[in-house]
């Protein structure tokens, strides 16, 4: 396992460099660019800014997140031939700085959504980001970005790019005909282009998996359960296109049984990393993500890193979104002192797994 942390770079994130080198066993950093749109071309230089930053505070970036595809890729439109030559020239400049392992999803216009990000834990005064069926249901998609933009306290979100939101309502009404095979095949037309770039490049594709693990707003989703995942690596051939296990997002519905999505994927190498993160049930489709300690939610963590250490012991780890507590003020999701405790947690699981896996 290498411990990693999601950070947003120099002049957008509140946490710095030097804080997350001094969290306990941190290698290095799943990194991106929260400032380019879908489709663009990630350029070397911006790259080399963000990265040559990383590396002097003496840790790694060897995984980069939410190089997001765009939606013409996904519906199948006229321009995806363009966007995904753009795709392949992110990777391989991305791999000349040393990244081996890309995060992305594949799902239609919204990435992971809640319908609070700052929702009071009444037991010890934390927030946390909450989800809440019912109250989406009385919510257009344009209510929810409005909200979601105020409750982000003016950072940036990963996945909720202005220009995407922008064109909201026509990327809703372009996906009305999607059916989920159709998606797939767009999909499969995606990898088909990229994976042999990936291969060149000795970069690997992680898919995320879709956040909350249901269908929203009637958008078409296909990557929520392990049969959808599955399917997913059944797409394209090749070690180079495996998972982000993300075990919040497949945790939100309690039939994902986690450890058994690590085991088996693991064990079939194509597992590149994973976002952990445990996930507290308060009703139907109504969750709220808690501390990652395994009694203060619904996941069996130990579970998780016990699939982990058996199967795919190598792979890139980051504590994921947590509460926001003792006072601090930052992006939601994305405060140092949980996750960094969050880290800790982890690794004190993966320690004692190891003990005992030694001197058994
Ligand atoms: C949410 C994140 C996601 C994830 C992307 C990858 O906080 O886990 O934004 O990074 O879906 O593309």
């Amino acid at each position: 396992m290498k411990m990693t942390f999601r950070w947003f770079g120099e002049k957008s994130d509140q946490v710095t460099l030097k804080q997350i080198k001094q969290i306990p066993g941190m290698s290095g950093l799943m990194g991106l660019l929260d400032y380019k749109a879908a489709g663009e071309v990630w350029e070397r230089e911006e790259i080399a800014a963000y990265i040559n930053q990383v590396h002097a505070a003496k840790l790694e970036c060897e995984v980069i997140e939410s190089v997001n595809i765009h939606e013409d890729i996904k519906m199948g439109f006229g321009l995806r031939d363009e966007y995904i030559e753009n795709y392949k020239t992110t990777i391989a400049n991305l791999a000349s700085f040393g990244v081996r392992v890309i995060v992305y999803n594949f799902m239609p216009v919204l990435d992971w959504l809640r319908t609070d990000l700052s929702r009071l834990i009444e037991e010890d005064g934390s927030k946390s980001m909450f989800y809440d069926e019912a109250e989406l249901e009385g919510l257009t998609p344009l209510e929810l970005v409005r909200r979601t933009s105020e409750g982000s306290k003016g950072f940036s979100m990963p996945g909720w790019e202005p220009k995407r939101l922008r064109e909201l309502e026509l990327t809703l009404k372009q996906y009305e005909d999607m059916t989920p095979d159709i998606l797939r095949e767009n999909y499969r037309y995606f990898l088909n282009a990229i994976i042999p770039t990936c291969e060149e490049h000795g970069v690997t594709m992680a898919c995320h998996p879709d956040d909350p693990a249901w269908p929203i707003f009637g958008l078409p989703r296909i990557a929520h359960s392990h049969s959808d995942l599955e399917k997913i690596i059944a797409l394209h051939d090749s070690p180079h296109h495996a998972l982000c296990v993300c075990s919040g997002s497949l945790g939100s519905e309690p039939s994902n049984d986690i450890p058994a999505i690590v085991r088996h994927f693991g064990t079939a190498g194509r597992i590149a990393c994973m976002h952990i993160r445990n996930v507290k049930y308060m009703g139907y489709r109504r969750f709220r993500e808690s501390s990652h300690l395994t009694s203060d939610g619904d996941l069996d963590m130990y579970g998780i890193v016990k699939a982990m250490y058996d199967t795919c012991p190598d792979v890139y780890v980051r504590p994921d979104h947590g509460r926001m507590i003792w006072g601090e003020v930052g992006r939601p999701g994305y405060g140092l002192y949980d996750r960094a405790l969050g880290a800790m947690y982890l690794q004190g699981l993966w320690d004692a797994i190891d003990n005992c896996t030694k001197n058994k």
